[in-house]
């Protein structure tokens, strides 16, 4: 198949998923064309069967707010034409989902009169938080209805996104994936990490996010002091956002910032992996909490939050631990027992790598994707 994939090409879980399924199915032979305004950070140079289309903004004086979704409704219908592409695949709803409705109908409207049908990923904050704004929400509404089809990358999501928006249309749920090749237990690779984060033998915990308030930055450090007071430790925390600032305050605050490592963003994390014990993910809500299943592959436990899709994967004391939003206390003492417990801790990272490879194995959950394009494309001949 001849597919045009779009996505938020910056740090985030959506814009990873896309890049790394696009590397999967043109793995697989099938023809990838990115088309968005950067290249996904992913994208790791050249690859066969891997094309990249950059959308140009206008940047016009009268324009205070430059029409990205109108120019990439052009370019997306101008790929499609050029390289004869058979569907768009559109990661998070707004604005992409728009703009290949756009695009879509152009091109049917045109003197060639081609079909572009799109299939749209919801990822989470394109339903519970941007789509619920009152501006955006009745056009995104409207352009998953005109969907050719929709997946979601967790129940809770498909339920969500079903009950508020009120969607006449099937939501498919095809979960998020990890590559368990790349994100894998990596011994010689430790030994480089650990010499440059956690010399002297520390116990090391990480975070990764974009630092925005719903994954409760102050939580992370307010574990890790409780986790520090016990053991000689080391927190990474990867990503950055506009929490970053209180989360310093607060390891200086507590005496903790020589242990405390702002790593900012990475264009990759499973080298940082390699070396943790625990991974800590206290979000007020995640639609599914990729980082949480990027640790499991690396044999990294999660502690999370019992919010949103994280319960579908990480299951309660066998892959990870759940606890309510906010309750430090039953995540520091979690993650303290845990450490204590050196048979544990090794029986649950074996547990959760056997989890991420029979569960979310990209290998696994690539099939799913072409399997829904083929419906699509059949339903849309
Ligand atoms: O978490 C964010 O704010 C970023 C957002 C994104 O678009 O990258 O993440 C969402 O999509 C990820 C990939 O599908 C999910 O793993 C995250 O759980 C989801 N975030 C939320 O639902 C808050």
């Amino acid at each position: 198949m001849k597919i045009g994939i779009t996505c938020y090409p910056t740090y985030g879980g959506s814009g990873v998923v896309a890049t790394e399924l696009g590397l999967e199915l043109a793995q697989r032979g099938h023809d990838i064309h990115f088309i968005s305004y950067a290249q996904p950070i992913r994208l790791r140079g050249p690859e066969p069967n891997i094309h990249y289309h950059e959308v140009e903004v206008s940047r016009y004086p009268l324009f205070d707010y430059p029409p990205y979704d109108l120019a990439l409704a052009t370019r997306m219908a101008e790929v499609a034409q050029l390289y004869d592409l058979d569907l768009l695949h559109v990661h998070y709803a707004i604005p992409h989902s728009v703009s290949a409705m756009l695009a879509r109908q152009m091109l049917a409207d045109g003197a060639r009169k081609k079909r572009l049908p799109f299939v749209t990923t919801l990822h989470g904050t394109d339903i519970t938080l941007v789509g619920l704004d009152r501006s955006y929400l009745p056009i995104t509404r409207y352009s998953i209805e005109q969907s050719d089809g929709v997946t979601a990358i967790s129940n809770y999501l498909r339920d969500r996104t079903q009950r508020v928006f009120d969607v006449k249309n099937k939501i498919e749920v095809i979960y998020n994936s990890v590559n368990c090749d790349v994100y894998a237990p990596n011994p010689k690779m430790a030994e480089e990490m650990r010499a440059e984060y956690a010399p002297d033998g520390q116990r090391v915990l990480v975070h990764l996010s974009n630092f925005r308030p719903v994954k409760r930055i102050t939580d992370v450090i307010e574990i890790f002091d409780r986790v520090h007071k016990q053991f000689p430790s080391r927190l990474l925390l990867i990503g950055d956002g506009p929490d970053r600032s209180v989360a310093e305050w607060l390891a200086v605050q507590k005496g903790i910032h020589d242990d405390v490592l702002f790593l900012g963003k990475q264009d990759q994390i499973y080298d940082k992996l390699t070396i943790a014990d625990i991974m800590l993910l206290p979000s007020e809500l995640e639609s599914f909490g990729l980082a949480a299943l990027e640790a499991m592959a690396c044999e990294v436990v999660p502690i999370a939050t019992r919010a949103g899709g994280l319960p579908e994967v990480v299951d309660n004391g066998k892959t990870g631990y759940l606890a309510e939003v906010g309750d430090v206390e039953t995540m520091s003492r979690y993650a303290i027992e845990l450490l204590q417990d050196e048979k544990r801790l090794s029986q649950m990272r074996k547990a959760a790598r056997a989890a991420a490879m029979e569960r979310f194995c990209s290998t696994k959950i690539v099939k799913q994707y072409e399997d829904f394009y083929r419906r699509v494309l059949e339903r849309s001949a």
